[in-house]
């Protein structure tokens, strides 16, 4: 499958990683737009929210768990958002499940 988030998970295609499990990458976005700005990735190919099942599901609470400890890794006791942009009108440009953790400011709402 061609899929650059499904290659950056494996390794094929070079990334900045900040974390990595059997369930999970994070690395940083490569247009960050905040100071901090993490994609966490299932590195099992789901392509959006709408492809979630009961089956395929628990890796999300786990990348929430990631993301407060990435949290607290990256100095964001301040506060920060977890966007999981999908399909066109939310603006998903990569059709591989992630979740972007953005902080080191403050946000705006609603987004535009
Ligand atoms: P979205 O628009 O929500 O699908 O977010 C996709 C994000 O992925 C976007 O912020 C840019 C980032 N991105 C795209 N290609 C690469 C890449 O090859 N490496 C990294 N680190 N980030 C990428």
């Amino acid at each position: 499958m061609d899929c650059i988030f499904c290659k950056i998970a494996n390794g094929e295609i070079p990334s900045n990683k900040v974390y990595e499990d059997d369930q999970v990458c994070a690395f940083y976005d490569l247009e960050p737009q905040a100071p901090v700005h993490v994609l966490i990735i299932p590195k099992k190919h789901i392509a959006s929210v709408m492809e979630l099942e009961e089956e395929n599901a628990a890796v999300v609470s786990h990348v929430f768990l990631v993301a407060k400890r990435l949290a607290k890794e990256l100095n964001l006791a301040n506060g920060f958002r977890i966007v999981s942009n999908c399909g066109e009108d939310g603006g998903q440009s990569v059709h591989h499940l992630h979740f972007h953790l953005l902080g080191g400011r403050s946000m705006k709402w609603p987004p535009g």
